[in-house]
């Protein structure tokens, strides 16, 4: 830890104490979890290096942004049209959290059967622990689960916070709300950051935008590979980084690392034996450092090939289409590439459960876990359509649901073992 970032935190109001103490658990978990992974392909080396200094480096360049006039818009759903925060200057950081460290801090105020992702995430604003909250000047939040949209409003109370509203159901009426919903965010960044969006902004940004969305595909093709060429937790770590990251850099990074993954993948080199079972993870977003599931499986002998999930395919599956029309042609283009995410928030949601089974068999997937965020009802009930589909198509299905507390690991791993020794047989 230098002088350098305790002056910055200092600077951002962050409570020191407490901050060093989840910094202080972070690191050994990662050590664990991570660095005692063999023959993982040098280009993590830039993630591992992200992850080191996690409240460092990154959160200095956004500073340094905002001593520039720069604005910094934070969100917490892969709803939010990033392209619009580059075009007006500004840069978006995806803030969802993922540790149990702040959840004890959220339940003084939150109710206790809400979602650990919610009550990491407004634990983290309470407890002063992240400095990436504290240097955001706008959080957008979205009208997807009650709980977000709930905690959105206490949210507010500390700190300014638009919500953009998102449809629950697919029809015209609601595509023709998203898109002015889309238009408005548009007005709100203006004010907020005084630059204009413009046609060709925008489309700079789009560019931007879809170039990191081919690279993280590009990696999740080659985990299609037998044997796989990365762990799952490896690859689940490069779409958390790239929720905050440069988009830029994380680009080249991400496709440095598939260059090398390339190599890999024609001298069929893998980090798993050829015959370990390979499995899809549906479900629930699992924000950094939320690796609990991943690392179960791994060390159970399976390697994880493919999440069906917000820090997955539905990250980057879609591009923004070129629009035609100018301005309002982009705008509309971006409305509907966000219209196509297949969130359980949506009634219906036909299309995830296509997703899921599509994925599974491009990904060679031997079963798919469903895991679901304890008193996630959206996700939670869906699954009962999730299985129901799975069963009619004959691919195996286990339905894990957790938190993110350790209380359950031993209960997890037998049943995983379980699951993973049917898969096979
Ligand atoms: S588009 S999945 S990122 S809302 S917070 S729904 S886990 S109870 S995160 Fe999400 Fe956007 Fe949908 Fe994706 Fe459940 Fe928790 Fe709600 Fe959650």
């Amino acid at each position: 830890m230098t002088t350098d970032n305790v002056t910055m935190w200092r600077e951002l109001d962050i409570d020191l104490k407490s901050h060093d103490r989840l910094l202080g658990a972070l690191g050994p978990i990662y050590q664990q979890i991570y660095l005692s992974q063999r023959n993982r392909p040098e280009g993590m080396g830039f993630f591992d290096f992200v992850v080191g200094d996690i409240h460092g480096i990154r959160v200095r360049e956004l500073r340094e942004h905002a001593k520039n006039g720069g604005k910094v818009v934070a969100t917490y759903c892969v709803f939010v049209p990033e392209e619009l925060v580059w075009a007006a200057g500004a840069i978006p950081v995806g803030l969802c959290a993922g540790t149990q460290f702040s959840v004890p801090i959220a339940e003084e105020v939150l109710p206790r059967n809400t979602c650990a992702l919610i009550k990491s995430s407004f634990g983290f604003k309470l407890g002063k622990i992240c400095p990436y909250v504290q240097a955001s000047h706008l959080i957008v939040g979205e009208t997807t689960c009650d709980g977000k949209k709930k905690m959105f409003e206490m949210l507010g109370q500390y700190q300014p916070v638009y919500v953009m509203e998102v449809p629950n159901k697919k029809t015209a009426a609601s595509r023709q709300l998203w898109l002015e919903e889309v238009r408005a965010f548009k007005g709100v960044l203006e004010k907020l950051t005084q630059n204009e969006i413009t046609a060709e902004n925008l489309s700079a940004a789009t560019q931007l935008t879809n170039q990191r969305r081919r690279a993280l595909k590009r990696l999740y093709d080659l985990r299609k590979a037998r044997p796989v060429p990365i762990s799952g937790k490896d690859a689940l770590l490069v779409t958390q980084v790239s929720f905050y990251d440069d988009a830029g850099r994380c680009t080249r990074q991400v496709s440095a690392l598939c260059d090398e993954l390339d190599k890999r993948v024609a001298k069929g080199e893998g980090v798993a034996l050829e015959d370990a079972p390979r499995i899809l993870i549906s479900g629930s977003p699992m924000a950094i450092p939320n690796w609990k599931l991943h690392h179960l499986l791994e060390t159970a002998g399976a390697v994880v090939v493919c999440e069906e999930s917000c820090t997955g395919t539905r990250h980057f599956s879609d591009l923004v289409a070129p629009g035609s029309d100018g301005l309002d042609g982009a705008l509309n283009t971006i409305a509907e590439r966000y219209m196509n995410i297949h969130c359980a928030c949506f009634t219906p949601n036909n299309e995830r459960l296509d997703d899921i089974v599509n994925l599974t068999k491009e990904y060679r997937a031997d079963g798919v876990i469903h895991y679901n965020l304890q008193f996630c009802h959206t996700y939670a009930n869906e699954a009962v359509r999730v299985e129901k589909r799975l069963e009619e198509e004959g691919i195996p299905l286990l339905r894990i649901e957790t938190d993110y507390g350790d209380e359950d690991t031993g209960q997890l791993k037998t049943r995983i073992e379980a699951f993973l020794e049917m898969l096979r047989k």
